[in-house]
Parts: structure tokens; C-alpha cells; sequence
């Protein structure tokens, strides 16, 4: 996957809990790390440059995206948020992001999308990535807009595209459903790296998933395309059912996906889900 490693990559978000670990992950990788954010982002390391640019500002994310080869979209709102926030951050944010790498003549862009895109399949119900969105909140539903605006820009501009549904970025699982969910921050560099690589990439969709024997996601689209995840939640499973309860989370949260992400304001039936 190494021979097609672009020269300035530009990673938004890069103050966030996943940006700040691809930020690390990612360095030394590729001659220009270019990192960006509206939160303080520290100096510039070797081999970065730092650019700060409110997504919402089209003039900024022009600015931010001069001479950039391809792109890792993180920045935004990482979890549920008011409709206006979401709106103006989430939905016109990664429109100004793919619109302004269309005009610069970007050709990779990897959107950080999340499994809230599809949060309200139920856990019994095993899906892979053809399946269509079911977003479980305001902000899964602003996932799924990025993922088809990533359609979009790879039919119509010929902009390779990998959209990752991340699952639980975190050092390790701490319940029961992230068993299901998890990925390694090494396995989420690994996929990134898949993501920006890969020779071929027309419009992909992928699950952020380490290779976890309870996975409910078939990830084969992302193993297609050379991704080998390292880490299986297994390891701690043992420790996690031992405790009681493995899970913090509403009967509702414990049947769908998304958990409590999809059961906030809930009022609907469940039996029709
Ligand atoms: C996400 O999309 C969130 O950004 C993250 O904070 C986690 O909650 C994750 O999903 C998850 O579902 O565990």
C-alpha cells in the first residue's frame, strides 16, 4: 500500500482524542503532516505544519487546504449535539471541507463517519457496509450526510473516498458493548494508512474495527483493500463480563447498536426496530 503515499497530508480535528493519536501515529509517515483544528494544537513537530481554520468559515478551509495532496476529515462534533451546532459544524462543515478539496484538486479524502450512522440495527442483527444508514441521533444522521457527500464527490469529481465507520477508539474496551465496537489506536492508524494508500479507492465504505470476535460488522470492504487488524477485543472479555453489570445502559441501548447514543429522547417502539 506504501506506493501511492501522498505528499502533504492534512489531518482536521487534530486536537481530539482520535486526532491527537493519528496526529502521533500518522507522523514521520508521509513528508508533511499538516494539522488543523479551532482548539490549540501545541507546535508544530518535525515534519508539520499547523493551520488553524474554523470549518464552518469557507475562506478558512481554503486556506487550510492550499497544496494539500489528501485529506483525513475528523474535525467536527464527536458526539450528540443541538441541531444548530450540528448543522452548522457537522453538515455544512464537511460540505465546505469536500468542496474546497474538490477546487484544490484533492484526490484522496478519508471522512471519519461513526457506527451512529448506523446505530439503530439491532445487536442481534450481524451488517456489512452495503446495508443502508439508520442513523440513532442528529449527530449519526450528519454521519450518514458526510458518507453520501463522499459518494457524491468520488461519482461526480473522481475524488477517491473511504469513509470509516468508527466504532470505540479508545486504548481499551470498557463495557460490554465495545467488545463489539472497539478499535486499537494501532488498527485505526493501520486503516488510515489503508485509507490514504490504497492504490485503488473509488468510494468506499469501512467499519473502524479492530478484528474482534464479537464484531457485529462484516468488514470486508476494508480487508479488500489490504487492511489486517492486529487487536481483538477478546483479551478483555473476561474482566469486562465479570463486572456487574458489563454494560451501564437502559434496556433499549442493550438491543440496538448504537447504545444510549440511539435510546437519548427515545420514544418510539422498539419492537418495530
Ligand atoms: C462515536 O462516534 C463517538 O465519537 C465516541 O465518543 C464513542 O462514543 C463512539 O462513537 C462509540 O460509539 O463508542
Amino acid at each position: 500500500m506504501s506506493e501511492n503515499r501522498p505528499d502533504r497530508v492534512l489531518l482536521t480535528g487534530a486536537a481530539g482524542d482520535v486526532g491527537s493519536m493519528l496526529r502521533n501515529g500518522l507522523a514521520g509517515r508521509y513528508p508533511v503532516l499538516r494539522v488543523s483544528d479551532i482548539a490549540p494544537l501545541g507546535e508544530a513537530r518535525a515534519g508539520e505544519e499547523v493551520v488553524y481554520a474554523d470549518i464552518r468559515k469557507p475562506d478558512e478551509v481554503d486556506r487550510m487546504m492550499e497544496d494539500v495532496d489528501a485529506v483525513v476529515h475528523l474535525g467536527g462534533h464527536p458526539v450528540e449535539n443541538t441541531w444548530e451546532n450540528i448543522l452548522q459544524t457537522n453538515i455544512a462543515g464537511v460540505y465546505n471541507v469536500f468542496e474546497s478539496a474538490r477546487r484544490h484538486g484533492v484526490k484522496r479524502i478519508i471522512f471519519a463517519s461513526s457506527n451512529h450512522a448506523i446505530g439503530f440495527y439491532r445487536r442481534d442483527r450481524p451488517i456489512d457496509s452495503s446495508v443502508p444508514a439508520r442513523p440513532d441521533s442528529r449527530y449519526g444522521l450528519s454521519k450518514a450526510f458526510g458518507e453520501d457527500l463522499g459518494s457524491l464527490y468520488a461519482d461526480k469529481h473522481n475524488i477517491g473516498v473511504m469513509a470509516i465507520r468508527i466504532g470505540s477508539c479508545l486504548k481499551r474496551p470498557p463495557n460490554e458493548r465495545m467488545l463489539s465496537t472497539w478499535i486499537s489506536h494501532r488498527d485505526m492508524v493501520q486503516l488510515t494508512q489503508v485509507g490514504l494508500e490504497a492504490s485503488e479507492l473509488h468510494f468506499a465504505i469501512v467499519y473502524g474495527i479492530s478484528d474482534n470476535r464479537r464484531s457485529w460488522w462484516d468488514n470486508s470492504v476494508a480487508s479488500d483493500l489490504g487492511y489486517r487488524p492486529q487487536d481483538d477485543s477478546e483479551i478483555y472479555a473476561e474482566e469486562i463480563l465479570a463486572m456487574d453489570p458489563p454494560e451501564d445502559a437502559d434496556e433499549i441501548a442493550l438491543q440496538l447498536q448504537g447504545g444510549v447514543f440511539a435510546s437519548a429522547e427515545f420514544d418510539g417502539d422498539i419492537s418495530k426496530v
